[in-house]
């Protein structure tokens, strides 16, 4: 099913340019698309892409969002003398006009229609618009920060209208906060606007008490705008999926989108000298993949900022690459958010818990209000950091991210004869014979008293096929075994015997887990199931009690969102072992989630252990580990109470070890430090 992504990008918009003197301005240069298309053609990304043709937007098209006003006023722009321009320019805030940008402003809005049309009549799975000038900020009335008709707010707008869509989620991870974004749809509950921005308590462009968390949405629209301050620069990965993993992720796989609109600006990452923050480039591999199960894969992404070219050529190749279905590369070094970035999803939460059901177990506010709270002691601490700060910024360097290679055979499986092998994926069997070192440690483990030719056959298939992953010729596999709990077993042994790698193991239902293997860290056990275990819980075998097991929807999905995937983040496996028991209750929408979210870790080396009974379950499980984006799970209830006061208890627990986990900030005051 997988379908193409499409690249939509015309030279034209790199024609226009700041004329004059504005220290404000002169980091928006047309270099900026030039380096980004230079690097997606040079990595090879640009030709796997669909190439798609800008087209200008029509007045109609603007007038989704823009008042006839604005646009006559711009329109007269072209023809304006670059004295009228700087004028025209002053009424706005950091912009600048050129007689090409209103062309420019148009192809940039139309570029970004195209790609929804090629979207949504299915043409495409995703796709990215390169574009200049970018929209986010600008408003009904007005341009602003580089911004001049808002791109992706009358993207929105034109999808409701065009295609019906009921839904839709703008995913805003510029640095800056999209104020033309939240204005225009403050009361709109179809459109749900999420946007996390530097803000320094209000010191930070451009300086909105509205960008505050507080801003929530207004009157319908209540609980559809989701502000995620940042209150410090800095911010790294960790922050970034931490806010993932507990505030977006939940609340959109609540919502439901019917498609999802990204402001894909990157100077949220390192290097940018407008944002100041840490992220990794290869962040939003990450970022990118953990949406593209949402809407049924249906994701345009559309530059905004990013002012670093190195650092925005590099994102966009991250972004591209991964729309594109290449497995993410590893997160390095997630140590959990710091102390500011905390309490920024402490009050998000807080915020939002009585809309949102995922969140109505969020912790209140630790006391009044963090955030306005702690400005005078900001200021303090800034004067004694002044001086230090300022020379780090453009000195930043980081590491290229390391090519991304994919293995030649991208999912592969073990079935007993008679079971088809689906389109896309090979069949595999060890073509040499069962090892005989591999033989008899199965026999002296797992057969003893049996000569079970069949069994022995899988096992040292599974094996092999383990074997050819970590050599990354194959990414992922998928086994359908007599006994899953022995395969499990099976598999843990295996990897423990190996020098330096680590295995996460989600199994799902009731399996036998082996007793072994989890001590040192070389496994993580994640076991979700309904039966209360008698066991300790210790770092690395963590039983989850559902009540109704894996059979509640919302229950399970909030628990993969807001905790399995926090804690595979944090361990970073080498390889996932996904088990499925065949008493699960897990439908078949669901797993499609889980299996193609948990690929996202581990360079995409996921192993799915199945029972042979469950034939049926091969090809949704093969269609996910190919890359398809799962179905959408429809608009989640409340998940039950009992299950997520039993994750909460866990959460508890582990948070000590597992810092990603956490959700709240410590009550001891004066933090705010990273
Ligand atoms: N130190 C976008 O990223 N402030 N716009 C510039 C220069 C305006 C950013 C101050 C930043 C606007 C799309
Ligand atoms: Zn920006």
């Amino acid at each position: 099913m997988k379908m193409g992504t499409a690249l939509i990008y015309d030279e034209e918009m790199t024609k226009y340019k700041l004329l004059w003197v504005d220290p404000a301005c002169k980091i928006e240069v047309p270099e900026r698309l030039i380096v980004s298309h230079d690097a997606l053609v040079k990595n090879g990304l640009a030709d796997r892409c669909v190439t798609v043709p800008v087209r200008e937007a029509t007045e109609t098209d603007i007038l989704l969002v823009h008042s006839e006003e604005y646009l006559e006023a711009v329109k007269k722009t072209p023809h304006m003398t670059l004295e009228d321009l700087k004028e025209f320019t002053q009424q706005y805030g950091d912009v600048y006009f050129h007689p090409n940008i209103y062309h420019c402003a148009k192809l940039a809005a139309g570029a970004t229609l195209q790609l929804v049309d090629s979207v949504m009549t299915g043409k495409v799975r995703n796709g990215m618009a390169l574009v200049r000038p970018p929209g986010h900020h600008s408003m009904r009335s007005a341009a602003s920060g580089f911004c001049v008709f808002n791109n992706v707010a009358i993207a929105a707008q034109y999808a409701k209208q065009k295609y019906g869509v009921k839904r839709v989620l703008i995913v805003d991870w510029d640095v800056h906060h999209g104020q033309g974004v939240q204005y225009c749809f403050e009361d709109d509950p179809s459109v749900l606007y999420f946007s996390w921005h530097r803000y320094e308590h209000q010191k930070f462009w451009p300086q909105l008490k509205e960008s505050d968390y507080n801003s929530v949405g207004k009157e319908n629209g209540a609980g559809f705008n989701i502000n995620v301050p940042w209150n410090k620069v800095g911010m790294k990965n960790s922050d970034y999926l931490s806010v993932f993993c507990h505030v977006l992720l939940p609340v959109a796989y609540e919502f439901c989108p019917d498609l999802v609109l990204v402001c894909a600006g990157f100077d949220s990452a390192i290097g940018d000298p407008e944002g100041e923050m840490c992220a990794s480039p290869d962040i939003f591999a990450h970022l990118t993949h953990l949406l593209m199960n949402l809407a049924g894969g249906k994701l345009c992404a559309v530059l905004e900022g990013g002012y670093n070219l190195t650092s925005l050529a590099q994102s966009v190749c991250q972004t591209v690459q991964t729309l594109l279905g290449d497995s993410a590369p590893r997160p390095a070094n997630l140590n959990g958010p710091c102390k500011s970035a905390l309490e920024s999803l402490h009050c998000v939460r807080s915020a939002h818990r009585r809309y949102w059901s995922c969140l109505k177990h969020a912790a209140e506010l630790p006391t009044s209000d963090i955030s306005t709270k702690r400005i005078k002691l900001a200021e303090e601490e800034e004067k004694l950091e002044k001086g230090e700060e300022e020379k780090s910024v453009e000195e930043k360097l980081w590491p290229e991210p390391p090519k991304r290679v994919t293995p030649p055979i991208r999912t592969a499986l073990v079935l007993p004869d008679g079971v088809a092998c689906p389109d896309g994926c090979s069949r595999f069997s060890s073509s040499e014979g069962p090892d005989a070192v591999i033989v008899s440690r199965l026999k002296e483990n797992f057969l003893k008293d049996t000569d079970d030719r069949d069994a022995l056959t899988t096992l040292s298939s599974l094996i092999a096929l383990l074997e050819k992953m970590e050599k990354n010729e194959v990414c992922s596999g998928l086994a359908l075994v007599r006994d899953v709990s022995m395969a499990m077993t099976c598999v843990v042994q295996h990897a423990a015997a190996a020098p330096s790698d680590r295995v996460l193991v989600v199994c799902v239902g009731d399996a036998v887990v082996p007793s072994h293997g989890t001590e040192d860290g070389k496994t993580l056990l994640v076991q979700f199931s309904n039966k209360q275990s008698e066991e300790q819980k210790s770092k690395y075998y963590i039983p989850v009690c559902l009540k109704k097991g894996c059979s509640d929807v919302s229950g399970f999905t909030q628990a993969v969102l807001g905790f399995l995937l926090p804690l595979g983040y944090e361990y970073d496996p080498s390889l996932v072992l996904l088990v499925r028991t065949p008493d699960s209750g897990l439908c078949d929408g669901v797993w499609q989630q889980l299996t193609g979210l948990l690929q996202g870790l581990a360079q995409g080396h996921t192993l799915v252990l199945m029972q042979e009974g469950e034939k049926a379950c091969v090809g949704p499980t093969a269609s996910s580990l190919l890359g398809d984006a799962a179905p959408p799970l429809g608009q989640l209830r409340a998940p039950l109470p009992e299950d997520v006061a039993a994750l909460e208890r866990l959460r508890h627990i582990l948070q000590a070890d597992w810092k990603l986990l956490q959700t709240t900030a410590p009550e001891t005051g004066g933090g705010d430090e990273c």
